[in-house]
């Protein structure tokens, strides 16, 4: 028996009622029937004249581009930048000198090693690119969270991201440094032994975008509108403080949202809670720079900021979200090429290798060296040139002369040498050779700088941190020659990581190239030595039942308000619960959906006798038990204390707050702002 259709979609079909624009094709030709392939008859074969249905196709079937070979997970927003004053003495760049004027910015922060449909907890470098829209072309400063780098010549940047890659064979494991064929480079490559410092502490593992310093790394040149030079090296510092996960914190945020940063950075600026960050620069003569027991031009080295302080220079703000993902952030491309009159580049070989990559990239990316006029790349101040053609051009240029010099055609572009761009004159000889300079020679003394500079805490972390990835690495010789390079940064750190994993003594005896010096602490490196208190920007997770106290709530939300941070609420079951008033409220989760993992500091705080309905779900006990493993500040009411008992947990232990009545809240928030976690509570 034949089936006969409707011919007309079903159900899914919406008719054009004549307020909504008209489906079309890209021809700009009406469509009639998005549902249905044109076909013979009511179940014959379709035909290949169907022009929508090749085009739909076809436009899906090329949607991908290739992603990023690094930094392919990655989020973005836009904003603005605004100096505090001129800053004329210092670089004659126009975005620096009139705090009346804001240039717009946008910002990609990303993981290094995962693939763009990885997670966001991953242990890794997190990239801070921001493009600067300037009235003089767009600046591109394209930095990490970390001031330092793993290797000191471009030419090793295949093989480091190589190694940290998935293995070719197995293409495993994804987005994470802890396996052989990267620990093996790393202990092969002494030089990265400081980024290797920092990887393994609390940076690695940030809480927030919003929480996260960012660094340009190299030294870079800034040029005075007098035409002084100086070298400077560029620091963002986040207002809310630079803050971390615990890493089995970033573990199960892994699995509970792999978009965690993502959704964190979306909803405050779509709250409005905009984040904002003070860009500073360290300036220093090439005198200066001669006088410094390391070498400027080696990215593995900071300048510690008692030998040089920082010079604020300005704010940015992220203030709006994308309208879409691949048209601008996925398609946003950034080159450290990519300067403006006023600032220039130093002789960093990583430098020089990253001037000549991110534009072949972008070239194969985007597939077009016309990838400046997509709108998310096009500068916002005039540009013009006699550069034709490619593919995707856009322009579509006028005249009959594409050249300079030219009488033919007077109103073409011609260069200006008073307001362009011109490279600081700087005297270069020598021989050509290949060679790694010598006063790149000392590959320990800041990793120890780094090491000493740190609180108890954040030793701890680190320990653990290399514990974890060396036990993940199987090979037995390359844990040894790690514990070898550690030797010679800390002994003690050395010990406490051998000990963890069982291999005491086992350490490979090896010898610096030159003697590690006994540097003096810089405590600007460590996150949590000059911690100011706060919550502002966190998350409170608030575990109730139907029926939650109102008065608490109030208290809760009010609190949290005052302190500029969020409260969430998780019920045990999907739906709409009531207030003690009757008020209903929705929650923004279900238990299972949220563990206390995605949270700052938690309130568990029932209804009135219905914390039977808690402690009968295995779910809420594990989530005190997990807020009370991570450190986090929690507040319990009286009808909830019996699940801090079947937690195993104190009602005297730090960093827990017994809320007897609502006007105990405000000792809740009092601990959760006097330090980022409650440290004294880590196993010793
Ligand atoms: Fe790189 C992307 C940062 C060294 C080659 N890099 C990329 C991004 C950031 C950095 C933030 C992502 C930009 C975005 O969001 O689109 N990279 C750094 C820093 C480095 C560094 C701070 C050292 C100080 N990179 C580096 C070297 C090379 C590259 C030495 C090559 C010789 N990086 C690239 C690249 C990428 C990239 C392959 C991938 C996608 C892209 O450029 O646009 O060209």
């Amino acid at each position: 028996m034949s089936k006969q259709s409707t011919g007309k979609g079903g159900e899914t079909h919406q008719t054009a009622t004549g307020d909504e624009p008209r489906l079309t094709t890209n021809q700009g030709v009406v469509v009639s029937d998005d549902q249905n392939a044109l076909t013979v008859g009511h179940r014959g074969p379709q035909l290949l004249e169907d022009f929508h249905l090749r085009e739909k196709i076809t436009h899906f079937d090329h949607e991908r581009i290739p992603e990023r070979v690094v930094h392919a997970r990655g989020y973005g927003a836009h904003g603005y930048f605004e100096p505090y004053k001129s800053q004329a003495d210092l670089t004659k760049a126009a975005f620096l000198q009139n705090p009346k004027e804001r240039t717009p910015v946008f910002v990609r922060f990303s993981t290094v090693a995962g693939r763009a449909g990885s997670f966001d907890t991953a242990r890794d470098v997190r990239g801070f690119a921001v493009k600067f829209y300037t009235s003089e072309g767009n600046y591109d400063l394209v930095g990490n969270n970390i001031p330092v780098f793993f290797i000191q010549d471009a030419i090793k940047f295949p093989d480091l991201i190589h190694s940290v890659k998935p293995a070719p064979d197995r293409d495993f494991p994804q987005a994470q440094s802890a396996h052989d064929s990267f620990w093996d480079f790393i202990s092969l490559t002494p030089e990265s032994t400081h980024m290797m410092m920092w990887v393994m502490s609390d940076r690695a593992i940030p809480r927030s975008f919003r929480m996260m310093d960012g660094f340009g790394v190299h030294t870079f040149r800034m040029i005075s509108t007098k035409g002084d030079v100086k070298f400077v090296k560029f620091h963002w510092r986040p207002k809310l403080g630079a803050l971390s996960l615990v890493w089995d914190e970033a573990v199960v945020i892994n699995g509970a949202d792999p978009d965690f940063h993502r959704r964190d950075l979306w909803s405050a600026i779509e709250r409005g809670d905009f984040p904002e960050w003070e860009l500073s620069v360290q300036a220093f003569t090439e005198k200066e720079a001669e006088g410094f027991d390391f070498d400027v031009l080696d990215p593995t080295k900071i300048v510690p900021e008692e030998l040089v302080s920082l010079r604020p220079l300005g704010r940015m703000v992220l203030d709006r979200n994308v309208d879409n993902f691949f048209a601008e952030t996925e398609q946003v491309a950034f080159c450290p090429s990519h300067v403006v009159p006023g600032i220039d580049f130093s002789n960093d070989p990583l430098l020089q290798g990253r001037l000549f990559s991110y534009l072949d990239t972008q070239l194969s990316r985007l597939g077009s060296p016309n990838f400046h006029q997509i709108p998310i790349n096009q500068p916002k101040c005039p540009f013009a040139n006699f550069q034709r053609d490619g593919h995707m051009q856009m322009a579509a240029q006028q005249g009959r002369v594409a050249n300079e010099p030219s009488s033919l055609d007077d109103g073409g572009p011609r260069e200006d040498p008073k307001a362009g761009f011109t490279t600081v004159p700087v005297r270069e000889e020598g021989d050509k050779l290949r060679v790694r300079p010598e006063s790149f020679a000392d590959h320990y003394t800041q990793a120890k700088l780094f090491y000493k500079s740190l609180t108890p805490p954040e030793q701890k972390h680190m320990i653990g941190g290399f514990a974890f990835e060396l036990g993940k690495c199987q090979a037995l010789e390359v844990r040894k020659r790690m514990l070898g390079r550690l030797q010679l940064v800390d002994k003690d750190l050395a010990a406490q990581v051998a000990a963890k994993l069982g291999m005491e003594g086992q350490a490979e005896k090896l010898k610096p190239a030159v003697p590690v010096g006994d540097p003096e602490p810089s405590p600007a490196v460590s996150q949590y030595a000059g911690f100011e208190g706060g919550i502002a920007g966190k998350k409170i997770g608030l575990l109730t039942t139907n029926g939650v106290d109102a008065k608490v709530l109030t208290a809760v939300q009010k609190g949290a308000k005052d302190a500029g941070a969020v409260v969430e609420i998780i019920a045990p079951k999907v739906g709409t619960i009531k207030t003690s008033q009757g008020k209903e409220i929705e929650p923004d989760h279900f238990l299972t959906g949220a563990p206390s993992a995605l949270f700052d500091c938690v309130v568990v705080a029932p209804a009135e006798g219905s914390a039977d309905e808690l402690l009968a779900m295995p779910q809420a006990v594990d989530w005190v038990r997990m807020a009370y493993a991570h450190l986090k500040v929690i507040g319990v009411s009286e009808a909830a204390a019996q699940l801090l008992d079947r937690a195993q947990i104190e009602r005297e232990a730090e960093g827990v707050v017994m809320l007897g009545k609502p006007a105990d809240v405000a000792n809740f928030y009092e601990t959760a702002s006097a330090s980022h976690r409650v440290w004294q509570r880590e196993p010793a």
